[in-house]
């Protein structure tokens, strides 16, 4: 049957409404390039009951540092979160982590996530982007950097952010910062990262927290990883209350893109100030 043109009025002023409502409401954005406005690119806002696997990948199950990580310790809440659990399986310590290597990457932008950090010490958690540019030697960190948004190894409010090129050998080149935020021990916070072609600019909160050219700035696209990781630089896990979470409410890339150039209006339209007949 032909459908009647009402019908796809309708069906397209519904998939318009959605498209509008599917539009998440950002709190912050740092100023965009000169000539550039922010265009929203890539999200998740983990709603839903299952990770979006075309999306993510659930990394697991495998040894890692002082524990394990495991696929099913990364899920989606249910009310709108990532968790990534740590918890202890009978001689286990095991945890969550997730990427989006060859399902999303890209350079450039503004990265944002907004997170909720464990309580319990032995483990920690982190926002970071990587590639496997990451391990060439050479060229500083423009063939790739790891760089890590956020690490929160401590339970004091007490933060990190870093960057990590030429590998992880004897060449093995890096750069951070750390500083103290004693509100993000509670709560959800963002973090974010405005990565231009020649700087990075680290934020919390919408608040600057470092900027930095070290390494040079990687030129190449990059996937996004958002990891529980198990060790003692985040103190004893024997002594942690678990399940402990790292929840995430979002994940959000914006692009810088040309500002549209401004339209012909009446006013300046060819022949305005043409000679009257
Ligand atoms: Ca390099």
């Amino acid at each position: 049957m032909k459908p009647r043109p009402i019908c796809w009025v309708l069906f397209l002023s519904g998939l318009l409404a959605r498209a509008v409502a599917s539009e998440p409401r950002q709190e912050f954005l740092p100023p965009p390039p000169p000539g550039t406005r922010w265009q929203l690119v890539w999200h998740d806002e983990f709603d839903g009951d299952e990770l979006d696997e075309t999306r993510w990948n659930r990394l697991g199950d495998w040894k890692r540092r002082d524990g394990y990580w495991m696929r099913d310790d990364a899920f989606l809440s249910g009310r709108g979160s990532l968790i990534l659990r740590t918890t202890r399986r009978e001689d286990r310590y095991t945890c969550g982590a997730v990427n989006t290597r060859g399902k999303f990457e890209r350079a450039f932008g503004y990265f944002e996530a907004r997170c909720k950090m464990p309580r319990s010490p032995g483990h920690w958690s982190a926002f970071w982007l990587m590639c496997s540019g990451v391990n060439t030697v050479g060229n500083d960190g423009r063939d790739g950097t790891e760089i890590d948004i956020i690490e929160m190894p401590w339970r004091d409010g007490r933060l990190t952010v870093n960057l990590h090129w030429d590998g992880y050998g004897e060449h093995r080149k890096s750069a951070g910062h750390r500083f103290r935020l004693p509100e993000v021990t509670e709560g959800f916070h963002t973090y974010g990262l405005l990565w231009l072609p020649d700087e990075y600019v680290f934020y919390v909160d919408g608040r600057e927290v470092w900027r930095t050219r070290a390494g040079g700035v990687s030129q190449v696209p990059q996937y996004i990883k958002l990891t529980n990781e198990i060790g003692t630089w985040a103190g004893d896990i024997r002594e942690a209350t678990l399940p402990d979470d790292f929840e995430v409410d979002y994940v959000r890339v914006f692009a810088f893109v040309p500002t549209a150039p401004p339209e012909t209006s009446p006013t300046n339209a060819p022949g305005r100030d043409a000679p009257p007949k």
